[in-house]
């Protein structure tokens, strides 16, 4: 079977990129204001066969930036694991205590949202159930959100994310893309929240045996693709639908590297971006560190190029590094607008 792809390219930022746009020389990439793209990569692929050149012309569908994110930079989404720690004492839920204490510190620092999960989605980690992942979560959400903080939950489980909602979660992040069971579907529909859609091949336990793709870009493209198409088929407005390519979720170092070199292909989905790759392995492969919580400035470095090729959401561990090189590159791209 033959199909087209359309991947941005020839970016240029701030002010210039508002300019281009302006004059309709450049197209807004992703919905943003200040990142504008002047190619695009014409990719056809047919069987195994796959050509690419670029030429002028826009892609075939513009997102439109929903309410809850933004069109001028990327949001921060802060990682509040609730996970047991073999350090607590079992006193009572000492595990939320201090998630909830984490994710006030990660507010502090900037973070727009908290992304409150309490099953370990980590290769070869096992599951748990619904029970005791409620149990985890249900005090850390009420808390948080009860302080006005914007909460996302992130659940693959129908039942958690309806109780998470009760809780005061805005927003749904399902590793999972509402496949893990039917009523998880059906629990989305039902609501009226944002949903992030991630692409997993293969379940947390054993995705990292062997993944394998034709072209990993492209295959996780037209999965996504599918993915929206299902939801808003099951009755979730395209509007309510982030997408996100999944690194580190069943793919090799080098499949996650060709997924974020071609992060912008994601845009011709027509819907905003998320992209989380904090601390995961293949930057402990590139930077050497084997410990997760010493990959900061690698992932920061991620997060930056994520951030210039119009991911709408970075989902982070380190908040306050983040924020600040987030900082840098936007007040060098846009001075005039950063005060300066
Ligand atoms: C829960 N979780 C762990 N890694 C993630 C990622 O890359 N994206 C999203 N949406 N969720 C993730």
């Amino acid at each position: 079977m033959r199909k087209s792809y359309a991947r941005p390219g020839g970016l240029v930022y701030g002010s210039d990129a508002r300019q281009l746009i302006e004059e309709g020389r450049g197209a807004s990439l992703g919905g943003l204001s200040a990142i504008a793209y002047t190619l695009v990569e014409e990719i056809e692929r047919s069987g195994e066969q796959v050509s690419r050149r670029f030429a002028q012309g826009r892609l075939p569908r513009q997102t439109v930036v929903p309410a809850f994110l933004s069109a001028e930079q990327p949001l921060v989404m802060g990682i509040v694991n609730v996970t047991p720690d073999s350090f607590s004492d079992g006193g009572l839920n000492a595990e939320a205590e201090r998630a909830i204490a984490h994710g006030l510190q990660l507010a502090k620092e900037g973070a727009d949202i908290l992304d409150v999960g309490g099953e370990s989605t980590r290769p070869g980690s096992e599951g748990v159930s619904e029970a005791e992942e409620l149990h985890r979560i249900l005090p850390v959400i009420e808390a948080l959100a009860g302080q006005g903080l914007t909460v996302s939950v992130d659940t693959r489980k129908a039942k958690v994310m309806r109780a998470a909602l009760k809780a005061g979660a805005k927003i749904v992040n399902d590793v999972a893309a509402l496949t893990y069971e039917p009523a998880a579907m059906e629990a989305m529909a039902e609501a009226t929240c944002p949903v992030i859609l991630m692409h997993a091949q293969g379940d947390p336990k054993t995705m990292q045996l062997s993944p394998h793709y034709d072209d990993v870009a492209l295959d996780v493209f037209d999965w996504l693709e599918a993915r929206i198409e299902a939801c808003v088929a099951a009755g979730i407005a395209r509007e309510r639908i982030v997408a996100d390519p999944g690194i580190g979720f069943g793919k090799s170092f080098r499949h996650n590297i060709d997924v974020l070199r071609q992060f912008t292909l994601f845009h011709s989905l027509g819907v905003p971006l998320l992209m989380g790759l904090s601390r995961k392995g293949f930057i402990g492969a590139l930077t050497g560190e084997k410990q997760a919580g010493n990959r900061v400035h690698g992932s920061v470095g991620g997060a930056v190029w994520s951030a210039l090729n119009g991911a709408h959401i970075l989902r982070v561990h380190d908040v306050k590094a983040t924020v600040e090189a987030l900082a840098v590159a936007e007040a060098i791209a846009d001075p005039d607008r950063s005060g300066l």
